[in-house]
């Protein structure tokens, strides 16, 4: 029995008259798996219910943020409660101060935090302060990473070798992409060559310690290692985006497991725990220059409102006790250990890989350690995949260069029976 998906349709079709591609993010628009998004009408724990009254275990989880699962009571709770005593003040309040200790508690170079609302923000915010520090323009970014819409960030190489910035959006002048350099990932040679032939005018390199948007691609052997030493040659500040990874991989992010200390820190998503919540940080030195206690400006309307840092404070509360990210690294590796076993005994073209509650696949049977070797999957069999899960009620990322996510409240039964379903759309994707 195939699923309706009418009312999805009908709303998408009104959506289009008056948000742009009928959302409000390109991704969610499904345009990646050639199809229409469905709308959503509730979700609680792991699943999500569409407006048709269809049923699915969650593996996007808001795309990253819902970790404890959604509409988790506690949660819900905490908000009720700080609502009725005012949404937002424009105003230093106690609770920005917690989670900044919560928050610098558990990422290990992290001295000073602001808050802010999205990751571009953080993003675009650090690099500005990492460029008033150092007094040079130029940044090094990687092809594939993404590090939200800001114009500077919005770059693409050619092939994966190292070029100028080629701004990668209509409407973002040359000038503001101009001083973006990018590289391939993982590919360290090609860093040192771009630092050596830049030696006085890179400020930072900004990467995602463990991709998430080229599809989940791990840094090889020595890479993160090589970044930081080489940061420290040529004085370049080391930043680390963990809007996706941060809190989400573990505690103490990638840098905690790799035992790297970047000069900043980006975090999001999950710190936010839904609510739009976002933040950087890192080396006291480096902070102390942002306004107004310097005079890098950067500000935010909303910036760490009370019902936002409370979400974002009950979520940690959540994901610091005990069990919690032992559970979900288990759940996390348990599926992907079954979706490797399913494609295998198909004999699909397979990799997965996981981080605490992050993981990725690709069909893909070649190691996929850069963005051009990820586009090299098989989108295709990907797609045919996308839509056998939706049609079976698992809701997975409906682009094939994305990550996905399990939450606290994904049981070991959804586990299982996710990679029996998987076990049985792999079996007509041959
Ligand atoms: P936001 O501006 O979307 O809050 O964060 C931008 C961002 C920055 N850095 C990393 C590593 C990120 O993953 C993101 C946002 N991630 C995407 C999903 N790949 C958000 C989903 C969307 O764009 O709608």
């Amino acid at each position: 029995m195939t699923r309706s998906w009418q009312t999805s349709k009908l709303m998408f079709s009104e959506a289009v008259k008056v948000i742009p591609g009928g959302v409000n993010s390109p991704v969610r628009a499904f345009k990646s798996v050639d199809g229409e998004p469905i709308f959503i009408k509730r979700a609680v724990g792991s699943k999500l219910w569409d407006v048709d009254g269809n049923e699915y275990i969650d593996y996007v989880g808001s795309w990253g943020p819902a970790i404890v699962g959604h509409a988790h009571p506690d949660v819900v709770k905490a908000i009720s409660e700080t609502a009725a005593n005012g949404i937002s003040f424009g105003a230093p309040t106690e609770l920005e101060t917690t989670l900044a200790l919560a928050v610098i508690a558990h990422v290990p170079s992290m001295d000073m935090v602001r808050f802010v609302s999205s990751g571009t923000e953080a993003c675009m915010s650090v690099l500005r302060v990492a460029r008033a520090f150092t007094g040079r323009s130029r940044i090094i970014k990687f092809e594939g990473c993404y590090h939200g819409h800001g114009d500077m960030l919005l770059v693409k190489a050619g092939s994966g070798a190292a070029t100028l910035g080629v701004p990668d959006s209509p409407g973002v002048p040359p000038g503001a992409a101009s001083d973006t350099l990018t590289v391939a990932y993982n590919d360290l040679g090609a860093v040192a060559a771009m630092l050596e032939s830049n030696p006085d005018s890179i400020a930072a390199i900004i990467l995602e310690p463990i991709v998430g948007n080229s599809g989940f691609i791990r840094p090889v052997s020595g890479f993160l290692e090589g970044l930081r030493a080489l940061c420290d040659k040529f004085g370049a500040l080391l930043i680390f985006d963990e809007v996706m990874t941060g809190f989400r991989v573990g505690l103490r992010g990638v840098q905690g497991l790799y035992d790297i200390r970047p000069d900043l820190t980006c975090l999001g998503k999950v710190i936010g725990g839904g609510m739009p919540l976002a933040a950087y940080g890192g080396r006291r030195d480096i902070m102390a220059k942002v306004a107004p206690s310097g005079p890098v400006y950067q500000a935010g309307t909303l910036s760490g409102n009370p019902l936002a840092v409370t979400c974002g404070l009950k979520t940690l509360d959540i994901i610091s006790q005990k069990n919690f990210f032992p559970d979900l690294t288990r759940r996390t590796k348990t599926l992907v250990d079954g979706l490797k076993a399913a494609a295998k005994s198909h004999g699909l073209p397979f990799s997965a890989d996981c981080e605490g509650g992050m993981f990725g696949f690709f069909f893909n049977d070649k190691p996929v350690r850069n963005f051009a070797e990820a586009k090299t999957s098989n989108v295709p069999m990907f797609k045919k995949f996308f839509w056998g899960m939706m049609e079976n009620g698992v809701y997975l990322a409906p682009s094939p260069f994305e990550a996905g996510f399990v939450s606290g409240a994904h049981t070991d039964q959804e586990i299982a029976r996710t990679i029996e379903i998987a076990d049985r759309v792999m079996k007509g994707c041959r």
